[in-house]
């Protein structure tokens, strides 16, 4: 326990000589010579679990998890087809789109997966991201601030890696539990936020990686996992300072530790995974922002947006609905809900998946096929992409734009009934699209308009 870090030592001495000196001068003696107090100093962080080990099973977690995150969250983005007309709510992301494609139709239940694997992956890595800050937090702030220009470099990078990972963390966790707070804005944030943040993280890896791998090889873990309580003393002084000079007395094993964390993720996953994989898991989804029992009946599924909440007037989904259809050189049928029931009707068995990463089991839709709407004005032979509008009037989700891989899919409908029942009010009644893999916010209900031809 009595073991005195140089730089503690060094520090003591400073002290000493500091209470000597005055104003600037001091200031500029303690930048150069050595950390003042607080937790800039080396023995301030006294746990004795910290250190390379520790830090790189955690890291080794986030190595792997943290790409998943990336590349189902880039494909979430591609799903929204920002580069169709009035879908982007990414203004000027320039070239950051352009890995963008046409996201498919198949295999239907595609988003349901994706984004179901991107949200409980990022809820689930939530305790193995701050128990690695933790294990890091003296490097945070170690002293002197600046040594070197590359040292200010990878500083900044840290900066960069640390506040991109939880800003990351905590827009998204926020979007899917307080019901989109950030109207039209959490795409940008979001989408931005993801860029700079994997910039910091593939330099960050890149540097670390050699040392990591070095120290995982090493096999400490069957070490670290024997015996009675584990190990729970500090390693050798390391280079990185993660060990700390001045270590407490351990109130925990490594093993612990390692176990506290684990269960931790393991917790999260078993009260969040239910949302996406339903079934008799849907009740121990308790953290699921759509609950875990959306009532009886055909009905009987989970609502994003109830039509009173969105401002749906009655009359305007009632007898005095009408549908417009409009298509090449401005040809236009307007149908009466009877009129959308005497076309031929559909049945296509699609789930409802929302960016927030909950999902339905596939529920049985049917009505009249997106494509043959646009037969009736004048898309005979190869249906284009279309424009919908919905009756709501204000906010977000009222329109979107579907591609013509997704009108000419015989699964694509514009939905009257659902497992043999209207629509209910809050799923879209009159009409609603439902397009296999398409995101939730894409399947527009309260359906009163479609502009077929109109896209890009
Ligand atoms: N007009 C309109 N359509 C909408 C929305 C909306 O707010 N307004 N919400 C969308 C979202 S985010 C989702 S996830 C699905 C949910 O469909 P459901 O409530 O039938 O499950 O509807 C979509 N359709
Ligand atoms: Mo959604």
């Amino acid at each position: 326990m009595a073991r005195r870090h140089p730089a503690e030592s060094r520090s003591l001495r400073l002290r000493q000589r500091g209470r000597r000196r005055a104003g600037w001068g001091r200031v500029a003696g303690l930048l150069r010579e050595g950390p003042p107090v607080g937790p800039t100093r080396p023995g301030f962080w006294r746990s004795p679990l910290r250190g390379p080990w520790l830090t790189s099973v955690f890291g080794a977690v986030l190595l792997v998890g943290i790409p998943v995150l990336f590349v189902t969250g880039l494909l979430s983005y591609a799903a929204y087809n920002p580069d169709l007309g009035g879908n982007d709510k990414t203004p000027a992301r320039g070239w950051l789109g352009f890995y963008l494609f046409a996201w498919p139709t198949h295999p239907y239940w595609l988003y349901r997966l994706t984004q179901g694997i991107h949200v409980t992956l990022g809820i689930v890595l939530i305790p193995v991201l701050l128990a690695k800050l933790w294990s890091v937090i003296p490097r945070l702030f170690s002293w002197p601030p600046v040594k070197s220009i590359a040292h200010a470099i990878e500083r900044l990078s840290l900066l960069l890696l640390v506040g991109g990972v939880l800003f990351e963390f905590a827009t998204g966790v926020l979007n899917i539990q307080l019901d989109y707070i950030f109207p039209g804005s959490f795409y940008p944030l979001h989408f931005y936020g993801a860029w700079v943040f994997i910039g910091a993280f593939v330099v960050h890896v890149a540097f670390r990686i050699p040392l990591m791998v070095r120290i995982l090889r090493g096999s400490r873990l069957r070490e670290e996992m024997r015996g009675p309580a584990g190990n729970s003393t500090a390693g050798p002084l390391d280079e990185e300072s993660l060990v700390s000079p001045r270590p407490a007395a351990p109130t925990m094993s490594r093993r612990g530790a390692l176990g506290t964390v684990g269960a931790g993720s393991l917790l999260l996953l078993a009260v969040t995974a239910g949302q996406s994989i339903g079934g008799s898991l849907r009740v121990t989804a308790v953290l699921a922002p759509r609950g875990q029992n959306p009532g009886p009946g055909q009905n009987g599924f989970q609502v994003n947006k109830t039509a009173v909440g969105v401002g749906i007037r009655p009359r305007d989904v009632g007898h005095a609905w009408r549908l417009v259809v409009r298509g090449a050189a401005g040809r236009e049928r307007i149908l009466t809900r009877a009129d959308v029931l005497a076309l031929p009707q559909h049945g296509a068995a699609l789930p409802i998946a929302c960016v927030e990463g909950w999902s339905t089991e596939d529920q049985e839709w049917s009505g009249v096929r997106l494509a043959d709407l646009a037969a009736l004005v004048g898309y005979e032979a190869s249906a284009p992409g279309v424009f919908v509008e919905s009756a709501q009037r204000s906010g977000s989700f009222r329109s979107t734009t579907l591609r013509d891989n997704q009108v000419r899919d015989p699964r694509g409908l514009l939905a009257l009934r659902v497992n043999g029942a209207d629509l209910s009010p809050d799923h879209g009644y009159p009409a609603r699209i439902i397009v296999p893999a398409n995101p939730g916010v894409h399947n527009t209900k309260w359906v009163t308009r479609l502009t077929f031809g109109d896209s890009t």
